[in-house]
C-alpha cells in the first residue's frame, strides 16, 4: 500500500500517514527539502539524511533537464545514484519553473509552454509528454503532472482558460505514462495538481476532476504565490475536503513554519518550499523561540549557543557570535551552517506536529506555539 492513513485530530482536519516508496517511508506530515539541479543547496547528503533527517527531497525537471541532462542522468543509472542519495525523490514538474525563471515571458498553448533558457537563452518546448519523459529519466519516486500555476491577481477568465489546459495536460501525462514504463526498475507514482487559483467554483471543479483519476496522491497548486495568508488556507480547505481522504494531500510550496502547521491542521501531509535553505544564506534562522536575523548588530556578542532547543549539532556547536562574524565576513560557512539548522528546524516542526497528532494534542499545541514561532527575536 503506498498510503496509510493512521491517527486523525479530533479537533482539526490533521492526520498522520505512512507513504511507502521503493527507497524507503515518509512519515506524515512531512517537509520535503528542496534540491534543485541535484543539490540541496550548501548541504552534504550525509549531513541531510543523519544530522536534518530529511526523509525525500525534491528535484527539478526544468533545471536538471538544462543541466546536466537527461542523457548524463541516464548513463549515472538516474538521480539518487547520480547524487549518491537513496531515500525518495520527488521531482517537480518543470512548468512553475518555466514561469518563474524563463528569460522571456514563456508562451503557453494548448500544445505546450515555449521558454528560453535562464542559462544561455537558448529555446526549448515542453509538453506534458516531454515533462513526463524527463522525469522518467530523472526517475523520481514521485513525479508531478504538467500544470500551469496562474499568477496572482489573476481574472476569472485566464483562470478558467488555464484550468481546462491543466486538465487537457493531466490527460495526456497519465496516457504518455500508460503507454511508457519505468527506466529503473522501480515504481515512479505520478501526482496530479489542482490548479484554479483563488476561485471557489474554479477550485471545486479542479479537485473533482483530479479526484476521479485515481492517482496514488494529490497536489495543490497555486497557492503561495503572493494571496494573502487567509485565501491560501480558504482554497486548501475547500480543496482537501473534497480530495480523497486515504490518498496523501502535498501542498506546493509552502511556506513559513506557521504555514506548515496550519496546512498540516487543514489536512494537508506533505509541503516543500525554498524558504528555510533561501532565507538562511541570507542570515534568517527560524527557532523554536522565534526567527532570528544573525546579521543583526546584536547578536556581535552573544556568546550563547546558535539554538538551545536545536536537535542539529550546530545548533550546539557554535555561537550566535560567530554565526554573525561569519556573514559579516561572507564566509561559505556560515551559509552552511544557517542552511543545516533551518532544514533541522522544519524537519523536527513536522516531526514534532506528528507526534502531536499521534498523542491527540495537536490544535491545542498549534494554537499556543505559532505566535512563539512568528516573534522576531
Ligand atoms: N505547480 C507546480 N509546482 C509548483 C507550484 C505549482 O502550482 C507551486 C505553487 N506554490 C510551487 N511549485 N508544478
Amino acid at each position: 500500500m503506498f498510503f496509510k492513513l493512521g491517527n486523525e485530530d479530533r479537533n482539526s482536519k490533521a492526520r498522520a500517514g505512512i507513504i511507502t516508496t521503493e527507497h524507503g517511508i515518509i512519515e506524515t506530515p512531512i517537509f520535503m527539502p528542496v534540491g534543485t539541479i541535484g543539490s540541496v543547496k550548501s548541504v552534504h547528503q550525509r549531513e541531510l539524511k543523519e544530522d536534518i533527517q530529511a526523509q525525500i527531497i525534491l528535484g527539478n525537471t526544468y533545471h536538471l533537464y538544462l543541466r546536466p541532462g537527461t542523457n548524463i542522468l541516464y548513463k549515472a543509472g538516474g538521480l539518487h545514484k547520480f547524487i549518491n542519495w537513496d531515500r525518495p525523490i520527488l521531482t517537480d514538474s518543470g512548468g512553475f519553473q518555466v514561469f518563474s525563471l524563463s528569460q522571456t515571458r514563456s508562451k503557453i498553448q494548448e500544445e505546450g509552454v515555449k521558454f528560453k533558457s535562464h542559462i544561455d537563452g537558448s529555446y526549448h518546448f515542453f509538453t506534458p509528454e516531454k515533462s513526463m519523459e524527463i522525469q522518467r529519466f530523472i526517475g523520481g519516486d514521485i513525479f508531478m503532472a504538467f500544470d500551469e500555476c496562474t499568477p496572482y491577481p489573476c481574472d476569472y477568465s485566464y483562470a478558467k482558460k488555464s484550468l481546462s489546459i491543466t486538465h487537457q495536460w493531466l490527460q495526456r501525462c497519465c496516457k504518455w505514462c500508460n503507454e511508457n514504463p519505468e527506466l529503473y526498475g522501480y515504481k515512479q507514482h505520478l501526482f496530479p495538481i489542482v490548479q484554479g487559483s483563488t476561485f471557489d467554483d474554479l477550485r471545486k471543479i479542479s479537485a473533482e476532476f483530479i479526484s476521479s483519476v485515481n492517482a496514488d496522491g494529490n497536489a495543490i497548486g497555486g497557492l503561495s504565490v503572493g494571496e494573502p495568508e487567509e485565501e491560501m488556507y480558504r482554497i486548501t480547505e475547500l480543496v482537501t475536503d473534497i480530495l480523497p481522504k486515504d490518498k496523501p494531500r502535498y501542498l506546493m510550496g509552502v511556506g513559513t513554519p506557521w504555514n506548515i502547521l496550519e496546512s498540516i491542521s487543514l489536512g494537508i501531509d506533505m509541503m516543500d518550499c525554498v524558504m528555510p535553505t533561501r532565507n538562511a544564506r541570507n542570515g534568517m534562522l527560524f527557532t523554536w523561540n522565534g526567527v532570528i536575523n544573525i546579521k543583526n548588530k546584536k547578536w556581535a556578542e552573544d556568546f550563547s549557543e546558535l539554538d538551545s532547543k536545536g536537535t542539529s549539532f550546530v545548533d550546539h556547536d557554535y555561537t550566535k557570535a560567530y554565526l554573525r562574524h561569519l556573514f559579516s565576513v561572507n564566509e561559505f560557512l556560515g551559509k552552511q551552517i544557517a542552511s543545516i539548522h533551518n532544514l533541522s528546524f522544519y524537519l523536527d516542526l513536522v516531526k514534532t506536529a506528528r507526534k502531536h497528532i499521534i498523542n491527540g494534542d495537536f490544535y491545542t499545541w498549534k494554537k499556543s506555539i505559532i505566535p512563539t514561532l512568528k516573534t522576531r527575536l
